[in-house]
């Protein structure tokens, strides 16, 4: 028994008091009783097997559910296994409580500078340094994570977890006042706008809680709409919107963003990405920053005016100072626009002409069959790749949680732990995922998880290319030997009937007969499809993304 200890006061602190409902991780001795005490005190524990599986499935559970992420792992290469994983969440701002043991004995096997490894990935390092400071130590990490959104490292040394400590209840942690803009500042936005003819809005992940307002502002304005990749979905349904902007724009919607006289990018880093390369912005184009974290402004791409604000609280007060001012405009909301959108506003309207492989299915007649045929209600994930361009852009998605994407990193291979953790956050929906042959396998260690854990709204599409189809397409021009990249074929329908799926192979459009009966029910087990996809052509994203290289 471990009661009475740091170790056991910990795991009982945060699901007692802190209600942490979901916590995901692989367990050595170090967590052996931190983790029996959160599950003992109501949380649900999901065992991954590897660690860079557990890290990624908490951080794709805190941006699906909009609740802290929390990951306990093993001291040494427990955290180790995990760091890609909490790079990509670092990066993405994911607030994340990475509960880590620590042998702090430089002669320990497991022993590593763990600050260290946090501190070059950009996780915030932490540590609980004797029994006297728990309480404080656990409530700093925790609130820093929540509150500051920030990927936070605790490090739990082992004598440290073994001390005896009393049941007393966390300290409360206090949450910060919303940021709002000064009245002035409102009052030159609103000059501004007046001066506009062709405002767009860039949505970003801070602006998911502002639909309304921003929609009420952008009619008052006539502006656009548009989102990043991460909260794309955001304006579904609104006859003005572009929808993504950035690589993976339509040729309608990349226009006509190049086109605005000015830009207001909302909780939006206004990337490369969202830029393509500062190429959608035009040179004369006025851009207003709106970001509830200082240190976001400007960092990507010049802004005008960088506006330290609650993105909601922000748009709130322009509607009310342009009521106020009766400042209405058509904007860029002109009939002419809006026939356009309705023409060729989404990828499945640009026309194509499949390619022809034997054997092959062309990846958008795949994509736009499944689009069809799979229920509105889903969650796509896409990992990355050359692929990767279809499922994001061909897939409808409900809403703005109905979009995972842990592209942060750039990494290959954290799809399927994303989808895993999507399904686990909103059991609702279907969840897709979408992955590359060489992703699927990477990341195949999770596979059997999915299984164990009885998700079964859950399908994995693989576009099979049997290649790291990004670097073919990227080097095979150039004349380079291609044969480390390329890949003898290789079942993956049975690897996953192996693990307990339905599965299949599909080379066409009528394989995915197999698809439909899955969905019929009784769906009593997760489905795989090995799609073989064609392998002609590069998609037309991808030399976007070599840019960025
Ligand atoms: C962890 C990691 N390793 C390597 C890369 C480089 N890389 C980028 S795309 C890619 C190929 C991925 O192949 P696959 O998943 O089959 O997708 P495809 O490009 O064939 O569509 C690789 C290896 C990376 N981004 N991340």
């Amino acid at each position: 028994m471990t009661q009475g200890t740091v170790a056991h006061w910990i795991g009982t602190a945060l699901a007692r008091d802190a209600a942490v409902k979901t916590v995901f991780g692989v367990v050595g001795s170090g967590n052996f009783h931190l983790t029996n005490a959160l599950t003992e005190h109501g949380a649900r524990f999901i065992p991954a097997r590897h660690e860079g599986g557990a890290a990624v499935m908490a951080d794709a559970y805190a941006r699906v559910s909009g609740e802290l992420g929390v990951l306990t792992v093993h001291q040494g290469p427990g955290l180790t296994n995990a760091l890609t994983g909490l790079t990509e969440a670092a990066k993405s701002r994911t607030p994340l409580l990475v509960l880590a043991a620590e042998a702090t004995q430089p002669t320990s096997n497991f022993y590593v500078d763990q600050a260290g490894l946090a501190a070059a990935i950009g996780v915030l390092p932490d540590r609980v340094t004797a029994a006297s400071t728990v309480a404080n130590d656990l409530r700093r990490a925790y609130r820093t994570a929540l509150i500051e959104r920030r990927t936070v490292l605790l490090s739990l040394p082992l004598d440290v977890q073994a001390q005896p400590h009393p049941d007393i209840p966390l300290p409360a942690v206090q949450v910060w006042p919303r940021l709002s803009p000064a009245p002035e500042t409102v009052a030159q936005v609103a000059d501004m706008l007046a001066r506009a003819k062709r405002p767009v809005f860039l949505a970003g992940r801070g602006a998911r809680k502002a639909r309304e307002d921003l929609k009420q502002l952008s009619e008052r304005l006539g502006a656009l709409l548009a989102t990043s990749a991460v909260s794309r979905g955001l304006f579904n349904g609104d006859p003005f919107n572009l929808d993504v902007s950035g690589g993976f724009a339509t040729p309608a919607a990349a226009e006509l963003i190049a086109g605005a006289d000015l830009v207001i990018a909302w909780g939006c880093a206004l990337s490369m990405w969202t830029t393509r390369h500062g190429t959608l912005i035009g040179q004369d184009t006025t851009v207003i920053q709106v970001d509830a974290n200082p240190g976001a402004l400007g960092v990507h791409h010049r802004v005008d005016l960088g506006i330290p604000s609650d993105v909601a609280t922000a748009a709130r007060a322009l509607v009310i100072e342009l009521d106020r001012r009766g400042q209405r405009a058509e904007g860029y909301r002109t009939p002419a626009v809006a026939k356009r959108l309705a023409a060729e506003g989404r990828w499945r309207d640009v026309p194509f002409q499949p390619e022809a492989e034997a054997g092959r299915v062309d990846p958008r007649t795949l994509t736009i069959a499944l689009d069809d045929l799979l229920p509105a209600e889903r969650t796509v994930v896409t990992d990355s790749g050359n692929f990767m361009g279809y499922p994001a852009m061909f897939l409808g998605v409900p809403d703005e949680h109905g979009f995972v994407f842990t592209q942060a990193f750039q990494s290959v291979g954290l799809g399927l732990a994303t989808a895993l953790g999507a399904a686990i956050a909103r059991p609702d929906r279907l969840t897709v995922a979408a992955l590359g042959d060489g992703g699927a396998l990477m990341g195949a260690s999770e596979l059997e998880t999915a299984v164990r854990l009885g998700l079964n709204d859950l399908l994995i599409v693989v576009y099979d290319d049997e290649a790291y189809g990004a670097e073919v397409h990227h080097f095979g021009p150039h004349g380079d030997s291609l044969d480390n990249v390329r890949f003898p074929a290789a079942d993956l329908a049975a690897i996953a009937r192996g693990h307990g799926y339905a599965a299949a192979t599909v080379r066409s459009q009528e394989d995915l007969a197999a698809v439909s009966s899955w969905l019929a029910g009784p769906r009593d087990r997760p489905m795989l499809i090995d799609a073989k996809v064609t392998r002609g052509k590069p998609s037309w994203w991808l030399e976007e993304a070599f840019k960025g290289h």
